[in-house]
């Protein structure tokens, strides 16, 4: 990729800012081999969101969506973070950072980021649906069945956020904070059609920060960011870390 001239304002608020958010979204995982969901050969293409990834869709056919699960896992332990998620972590060298993500592939901890709040689960973790006990992904890596919980039985299912289910824990709360509080909000590799995730850079903005959309094409959230930069998100976050580490030392 060619060298990127970015906009003077841009470079400013880099220069002044203290605390990023990273909003990120399939596409950031799409140089790590990830199939996105809305994109040309997305997942959503091939197969129907309601038919999978939703709790009546996992009661109709636990085997059929506990296989399509164990199925994307496999390609995410085939994976590996890319340099979009590598030179986020590079930025805590002179930013407090803050991740808030609706992609469930680990990725971002893997890659070494800590402030991460996960709005739509982890396919890395699994939980029985009667008693909750939880069950890490590696230790059912080989049940081609969907797996019963060995203290009470319950089917056990991926410990994904699905369509139609609230956001669980505090993610949503914490993403909403650091929204707040933070200089500049990254929106990276993401439609930002999905709510209520998409609320996260909307209140962002509501509260000053200056929104930068890294996004090969353009999107919903296209009209209201500050600054949208067309191109893959592997090649420009490194980029930016560049130009932030000529602004701040
Ligand atoms: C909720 C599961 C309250 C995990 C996902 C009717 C009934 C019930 C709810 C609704 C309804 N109508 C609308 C809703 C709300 C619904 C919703 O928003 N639907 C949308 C589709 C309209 N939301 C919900 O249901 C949420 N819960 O509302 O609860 C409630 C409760 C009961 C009743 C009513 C309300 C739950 C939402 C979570 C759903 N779970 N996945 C899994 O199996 O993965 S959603 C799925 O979409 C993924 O999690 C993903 O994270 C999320 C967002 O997609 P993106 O990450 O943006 O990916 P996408 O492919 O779309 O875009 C990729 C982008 O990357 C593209 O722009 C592309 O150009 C770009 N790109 C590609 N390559 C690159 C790149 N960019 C840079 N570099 C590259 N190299
Ligand atoms: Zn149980």
């Amino acid at each position: 990729m060619e060298k990127l001239e970015f906009k003077k304002e841009f470079a400013e608020r880099l220069k002044k800012a203290d605390t990023l958010l990273f909003f990120t979204g399939a596409g950031i995982s799409a140089e790590s081999g990830i199939a996105t969901f809305r994109g040309k050969d997305g997942l959503w293409n091939k197969l129907k969101p309601e038919e999978l990834a939703n709790f009546n869709a996992f009661m109709k056919n636990p085997d059929m969506v506990w296989e399509w699960y164990q199925y994307r896992r496999q390609i995410v332990d085939e994976s590996k973070p890319n340099n979009g998620h590598k030179a986020i972590v590079d930025f805590e060298k002179f930013f407090k950072v803050y991740i808030s993500t609706q992609n469930v592939d680990n990725l971002h901890a893997r890659a070494g980021s800590t402030k991460i709040e996960e709005l739509h689960g982890s396919i890395v973790r699994n939980f029985c649906i009667d008693c909750k006990t939880f069950y890490n992904h590696q230790e059912l890596k080989f049940e081609k069945k969907v797996p019963h919980c060995e203290k009470c039985n319950g089917l056990i299912r991926p410990d994904v956020v699905w369509f139609g289910e609230n956001l669980r824990g505090d993610a949503f709360p914490n993403s909403e904070k650091f929204a707040k509080e933070c200089d500049i909000c990254f929106v990276v590799g993401t439609s930002a059609i999905v709510y209520p995730a998409a609320y996260i850079p909307q209140t962002a903005k509501n509260y000053g920060a200056y929104i930068v959309e890294i996004n090969i094409e353009p999107t919903e959230l296209t009209y209201s960011a500050d600054y949208s930069i067309f191109g893959k998100s592997g090649e420009i976050l490194p980029q930016i870390f560049n130009l932030a580490a000529t602004l701040k030392i």
